[in-house]
């Protein structure tokens, strides 16, 4: 039984009880400032520990920006580059592929794909970065492109979205990892990132994906202009295709980190608290009550914050992670790549039992002769 004492919170705690949905009208009460953050995560505990039990999971999985240059401008990026700038590349075949073995001698099982939308890259160039991965290094699994890069693509070949998906699984891609959401609202999104795909065009890729029998990821940008009612009805709005589709795994708050951003500049925004971090966490779980996994994302996080969450609501810290740009580029201080040895570490320091799973939810079976996939991980409803 809970502590909970806070009268806001009552009749929202005996319903996630009773299992029952919460409203966008709980979303915003939850979002309260009134609301204590104790008994907040408390009750996304409950949820967390009814769906994963005391099961924390973690891969062991590198990323890969092909290119930074991109012709689009969000404002939150630090990533993005223009071709004239020194720091602006564009990644050949041969260094594509020595990512490949890079991440095949250290164990991964997942490389990360995503990156910037480059005004000469033919639409030939893109899919050959997940073709020549996947022929050389089948067992690495590619969870790529955003919806952000699919509608660049359908520009490019002039197809719509789902011949784009069906010409990618052909080269080998895997999944699709849960960028370019931000803000759905066109009230924030509008500022933010106004020439790049929008919600419409965002849900379309993910319900043809999941159509196409892809998992993909969800995630949300907050810490920045979006208010507590944009927060809500974003995740209101990925709980539907949810409900339709069942094909999300997983879903990510992402902090915003302002450093080398027009948008933190423009408007002095300072880095959000590790105290609206763990609240984030326990909102989102409590309204995506259809979601089976909500992740700690460490490297965006920090390691503390990462594992305290593991309290509020999340039941994955994702993975080793090596190569990360996106988050470093604004401001991350966390480090490059953390060992398995770290990772379990961090596990058990937050008293949760570490798992290494697959990209889609499978155990990790380890021997001397390398990996091999083993049981499906379910959550329970
Ligand atoms: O869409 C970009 C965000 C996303 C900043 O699916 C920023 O497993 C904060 O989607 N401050 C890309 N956020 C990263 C992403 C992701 C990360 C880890 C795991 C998975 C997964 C997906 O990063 C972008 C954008 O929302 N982002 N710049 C910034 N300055
Ligand atoms: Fe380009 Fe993606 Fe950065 Fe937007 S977030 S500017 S689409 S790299």
């Amino acid at each position: 039984m809970l502590q909970t004492t806070s009268p806001l919170l009552k009749p929202i705690r005996e319903k996630v009880e009773a299992g029952e949905r919460l409203s966008a009208d709980d979303g915003l009460v939850l979002e309260s400032p009134e609301v204590p953050l104790p008994e907040l995560g408390e009750l996304a505990n409950l949820v967390r520990e009814r769906k994963n039990g005391n099961a924390a999971y973690y891969n062991i999985n590198t990323h890969i920006n092909p290119t930074n240059i991109c012709v689009y401008r969000c404002t939150f990026c630090a990533f993005r580059s223009d071709l004239r700038e020194a720091k602006g590349y564009w990644m050949n075949d041969e260094q594509v592929l020595a990512r490949g073995q890079e991440a095949i001698d250290n164990g991964c099982t997942e490389m990360h794909v995503v990156g910037g939308l480059h005004h000469q890259a033919k639409y030939d160039w893109y899919r050959r970065v997940v073709e020549v991965l996947h022929t050389a290094y089948p067992t690495l699994h590619l969870k790529a492109w955003t919806p952000v890069e699919i509608d660049w693509f359908c520009r490019l070949t002039k197809k719509d979205v789902r011949w784009v998906l069906e010409d990618m699984m052909e080269a080998g891609l895997g999944s699709m990892p849960g960028g370019g959401a931000e803000i759905f609202h066109p009230e924030v999104r509008n500022h933010i990132c106004e020439h790049k795909a929008d919600s419409r065009r965002w849900f379309e890729t993910h319900r043809t994906a999941h159509e196409l029998g892809l998992k993909t990821n969800s995630t949300m940008l907050y810490g920045h202009i979006e208010q507590p009612y944009h927060r809500i009805d974003h995740l209101i709005r990925l709980r539907e295709l949810q409900d339709e589709t069942g094909g999300f795994q997983t879903f990510i708050p992402l902090a915003f980190h302002p450093e080398n951003t027009k948008l933190g500049a423009e408007r002095n925004i300072k880095r959000p608290s590790a105290l609206v971090d763990l609240r984030t966490m326990a909102v989102s779980r409590l309204m995506l009550d259809n979601f089976p996994h909500l992740k700690a994302y460490w490297i965006m996080l920090g390691i503390g914050t990462a594992q305290v969450a593991l309290a509020y609501g999340a039941d994955d810290i994702d993975g080793t992670v090596r190569h990360e740009l996106i988050y470093h580029d604004a401001g991350a201080t966390t480090p490059e790549v953390m060992s398995v040895g770290d990772i379990e570490q961090v596990i058990r320091e937050a008293g949760r039992d570490p798992i290494e799973r697959d990209t889609l939810y499978h155990r990790v079976e380890r021997s001397s002769e390398g990996w091999q996939t083993g049981q499906a991980i379910t959550a329970n409803a």
